[in-house]
C-alpha cells in the first residue's frame, strides 16, 4: 500500500487552530508518527499500563465466545478494525478465524501509515493466506467511505480503548457514524477501559520510566520537525489528571515559564504565559451503564460484555 505521511495541510491547520484556542490544545491523533508508534509500543509493555495486558487476556481466554456468532452464521464476512495499530491483540482473533477456515477479508484502518505497513508485513509472514486490505484513514472518514461495504455482514472491531480518546460529544458522534455505517445483523466489538481505583488509572499515564512523558512530548518534537518550530521541550512538564466523576483522564503539557514559540510553517509566534497548559489527550474511563447507553444511542443491542478477571477492562459485543 501507499503509506504516505500525514497530509501536511491538515496537521499544520490543526496545530494552528489548537494553539490559537483558549485554552491551548493539540489533537492526540498526531502522537502517532513512526517515533510515536514506537513509544506507544513501549507504553504497552510498561508495568503501569495495564490496558493492553487486560484486553489481551480477554481475547486470549474468550475469543471463542466472542467469535461464536460470526462463525455460527457460516458465511463470508468483513472484519473491519478501526485503529488496528500493531495488531498484537487482533492476531489472536485472526489466527482463530483462519484455523476455523471461515472466509473473511480483514480491513485494518489506522491513521498511522507506518504502523499499517508494519502490520501488513507481519501478517504476510505469519498468516500468508489472509486477505488484508489496509486503509490509512481516520475512524470517521473510513466509516463515511465504507469501502468494505459489499453486502457481506460486518464485524467491526474498535478495541484498545480507542473510543476513550474522544470526549463525550465526540464519542456519541462516532457511535452515530457506526449506526449509519452498519446494517442489521452487523456486529461491533468495542474495547473500554473501565472506571477503577483512580491511582491505578493515573499511574498508567504517569509511568516511572517517563515513556508516557516522551510520548506526549513527541507532539512538540513533531511540530519542531515537520512545521519548522522552536519548542523548547525541556520547559514543558507532562501532567496527567484523572477525574473520577467524569472518568476523564486528561494529559497536559505545562509551560514552566513565559515564552514565545515560533512555528515557521505557520508564520506565527505563539505566546505562553508561565504555567499555561496545552491539553493534548483525553482517555475516558467508562462504567458499564455508560457503555450500554452508548449502545442504545447507536441502535445496537448489547450481546455480551467480556471482561478480564479483575474487571479492569471490557470488550463489549453489540449487534445492530
Ligand atoms: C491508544 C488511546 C488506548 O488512551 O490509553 C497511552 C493512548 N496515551 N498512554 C490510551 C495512550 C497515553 C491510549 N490509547
Amino acid at each position: 500500500m501507499n503509506a504516505k505521511n500525514t497530509d501536511f495541510g491538515s496537521f499544520a491547520q490543526d496545530v494552528m487552530l489548537g494553539l490559537n484556542s483558549t485554552p491551548k490544545t493539540l489533537p492526540s491523533k498526531y502522537f502517532y508518527d513512526a517515533k510515536g508508534d514506537k513509544l506507544f509500543q513501549q507504553i504497552m509493555a510498561l508495568p503501569e499500563y495495564y490496558l493492553t495486558r487486560k484486553e489481551y487476556e480477554i481475547l486470549e481466554l474468550q475469543h471463542e465466545q466472542i467469535l461464536e456468532q460470526v462463525l455460527a452464521s457460516n458465511q463470508p464476512f468483513n472484519l473491519v478494525e478501526l485503529g488496528a495499530g500493531d495488531g498484537m491483540k487482533t492476531k489472536i482473533l485472526l489466527r482463530y478465524l483462519t484455523e476455523q477456515k471461515v472466509e473473511f477479508t480483514y480491513y485494518p484502518v489506522d491513521f498511522s501509515g507506518s504502523v499499517l505497513e508494519e502490520l501488513e508485513g507481519s501478517l504476510a509472514k505469519e498468516l500468508p493466506q489472509l486477505v488484508v486490505k489496509p486503509l490509512q484513514d481516520t475512524y470517521r472518514d473510513s466509516l463515511k467511505k465504507q469501502v468494505w461495504e459489499d453486502g457481506r455482514p460486518n464485524l467491526i472491531l474498535f478495541m484498545g480503548a480507542n473510543l476513550g480518546n474522544f470526549g463525550v460529544d465526540e464519542a456519541k458522534n462516532i457511535i452515530d457514524h457506526l449506526r449509519v455505517g452498519t446494517k442489521r445483523g452487523d456486529l461491533v466489538l468495542l474495547g473500554f477501559d473501565l472506571k477503577k481505583n483512580p491511582q491505578t488509572i493515573l499511574n498508567a499515564y504517569h509511568d516511572e520510566q517517563g515513556v508516557t512523558r516522551e510520548f506526549n512530548m513527541n507532539l512538540l518534537d513533531r511540530i519542531n520537525r515537520e512545521l519548522d518550530a522552536d519548542f523548547d521541550r525541556d520547559s514543558f512538564v507532562h501532567w496527567p489528571t484523572y477525574d473520577p466523576v467524569s472518568g476523564e483522564c486528561r494529559s497536559y503539557l505545562v509551560s514552566e515559564k513565559t515564552q514565545d514559540v515560533t512555528i515557521g510553517a505557520l508564520n506565527q509566534t505563539f505566546k505562553f504565559e508561565a504555567f499555561e497548559s496545552i491539553f493534548t489527550e483525553i482517555s475516558k474511563k467508562y462504567s458499564l451503564s455508560e457503555i450500554s447507553y452508548l449502545a442504545s444511542l447507536g441502535g445496537f443491542e448489547v450481546k455480551e460484555n467480556f471482561m478480564d478477571s479483575e474487571g479492569y477492562f471490557a470488550d463489549v459485543l453489540w449487534e445492530k
